[in-house]
């Protein structure tokens, strides 16, 4: 790993460790030709946020249609699926204890249907249900109650059919959940940053991805904040941002700097810090969130995606051309410019988290995250990948297990006591991280290839490093009933990497 300060190794545990090496047969990506740079694509316009709908006394409800549409990203008019013919979808602004309605209409040609990441409320009915289909054309209409206590935060929606969930999420639906603070912390400004990846064909639609892309989770030739490539913000000296971040992409790792500013974090999803931590730079895994405050120096620096290596390295995966994963990639360009603001207000203290280190665990289990091919994932994968997966793979298929089985909506894996807590080891096989989601229940982080993490580090999404283990406590609180875990590589969830848990 190259260079990381103490202080970015310390939030880097915080999805894990990266750089494991990679050696043997790997197998390989038809990675297409970054065009981060094309001309075709303009770049510099000031940013731009979603529309913000905000809850009023305890209530939001909202109208959510999905649907392909043309749209403009990246500079282009693109077809591309669509929240309410944005790319992202509305900002929806709730607090503790609100009522969340969204009346889902499917406009798309397969089925759907909606997961609140990270959100903390019932599994069953028609609240964060992962077992109901929004067939095309057809609408559900979901109810989401936030318990009083829920915690502040930035969360986010996505479509989570099986199936389709990295077609659509990488066709561009996805939006931002801001849980307000009880008690707001001081800033200038907010702003909201969906970063997502996306590749564009010259038509302006989005080309399948190929069987490889598959296997390795597919990454966009272009990575975008809010729908843009990289747009312009500006404040002066002094002030003090809140910036929500979300890793909107479906398997790409953010491993983000802002070199020039000063960087503090006051938590990863709903995982705040007791104190802001000052950070040089943050790793957000696909779904990770960071809630992260910017105090502006002068000057003009950019917020940049530094390269992370989740087991593609050694040109193993590349088919041809150079990886988007190797380069660092201008994501926006903040300049901090004019007089100096008077100081802001200290961010108060936030309550201290809870620690499940020292609880009683009911069950200890462990999870093995696997990829195969045929059971062989190494086995006559040399040589040139360039003729595609079909013939040379012998119609193969990839297999990406948890515990040896793909998931199954009509089985049970994992029954668990209500109200305990329990003590999970996950252990990763394969060359590839998988970055692991559980709904409804967040984990805490105790243990990393076998070492003991010294903070209290609350995740819902846990990178799972490749060839390494994570050993993480769950307490099966507040809610009971049937949800999933799955890997947050949307396309290795699609392949089969999730699991059905019911607390009861
Ligand atoms: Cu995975």
């Amino acid at each position: 790993m190259p260079n990381l300060s103490r202080r970015s190794a310390l939030i880097l545990g915080g999805v894990g460790i990266a750089g494991t090496a990679v050696g043997g047969t790997g197998f390989f990506v038809n990675q297409r030709v970054a065009s981060t740079t094309s001309p075709a694509s303009p770049s510099g316009s000031d940013l731009m946020e979603p529309p913000v709908l905000q809850s009023v006394n305890g209530t939001l409800t909202v109208d959510l249609e999905s649907s392909p549409q043309q749209v403009t990203i990246a500079g282009r008019d693109v077809r591309a699926l669509s929240y309410n013919g944005g790319v992202p979808g509305p900002t929806l602004r709730i607090r503790a204890g609100d009522t969340l309605s969204v009346s889902l209409r499917n406009g798309l040609a397969d089925p759907s249907n909606l997961h609140v990441h990270g959100l903390h409320v019932s599994p069953e009915n028609n609240s964060d249900n992962m077992f109901i289909t929004v067939a095309a054309g057809d609408s559900f209409d979901y109810q989401y109650e936030l318990p009083a206590n829920h915690p502040p935060g930035v969360y986010w929606y996505h479509p989570h059919h099986h199936g389709f969930a990295a077609d659509q999420v990488f066709g561009g639906l996805y939006g931002a959940i801001i849980v307000e603070d009880p008690d707001p912390i001081p800033a200038s400004r907010e702003r909201v940053l969906v970063i997502s990846d996306i590749t564009l064909d010259s038509m302006g639609t989005i080309p399948a991805a190929t069987a490889m892309e598959k296997m390795s989770g597919r990454e966009g030739n272009l990575v975008l904040v809010n729908g843009q490539l990289s747009p312009s913000m500006t404040a002066r000296p002094g002030e003090r941002e809140r910036w929500r971040i979300i890793n909107a992409c479906v398997s790409r790792y953010l491993r983000l700097r802002l070199d020039g500013q000063l960087m503090s974090l006051l938590g990863i999803d709903s995982g705040r810090f007791e104190a802001a931590r000052d950070v040089d730079e943050v790793v957000l895994a696909p779904g990770n969130r960071a809630d992260l405050v910017v105090t502006g120096i002068a000057g003009t620096s950019v917020l940049r995606a530094h390269a992370y290596d989740r087991g593609m390295s050694g040109g193993m995966m590349m088919g041809r051309g150079s990886s988007t994963a190797a380069a660092d990639i201008a994501l926006a360009t903040l300049t901090v410019a004019g007089d100096t603001i008077a100081a802001v207000a200290a961010i108060p203290g936030q309550p201290v988290p809870r620690d499940l280190r020292t609880a009683t665990v009911t069950a200890r289990r462990e999870f093995i995250f696997a990829m195969g091919m045929g059971g062989n994932m190494g086995g006559g994968m040399g040589g040139d990948m360039e003729g595609g997966i079909g013939g040379g793979m012998g119609g193969g298929m990839m297999s990406a297990t948890i515990n040896g089985q793909v998931f199954d909506a009509t089985r049970i894996d994992t029954t668990v006591q209500f109200d305990s807590v329990e003590d999970w080891l996950l252990t990763n096989t394969s060359r590839l991280d998988h970055p692991m989601h559980l709904h409804v229940w967040p984990m805490q982080i105790i243990e990393q290839s076998g070492q003991p993490v010294k903070t209290i580090m609350w995740q819902d999404v846990v990178n799972i490093p490749a060839h390494s283990t994570v050993r993480v406590r769950i307490a099966f609180d507040d809610f009971s009933g049937r949800t999933v875990y799955h890997c947050h590589i949307l396309d290795h969830e699609d392949s089969g990497m999730m699991g059905v848990i019911t607390a009861n």
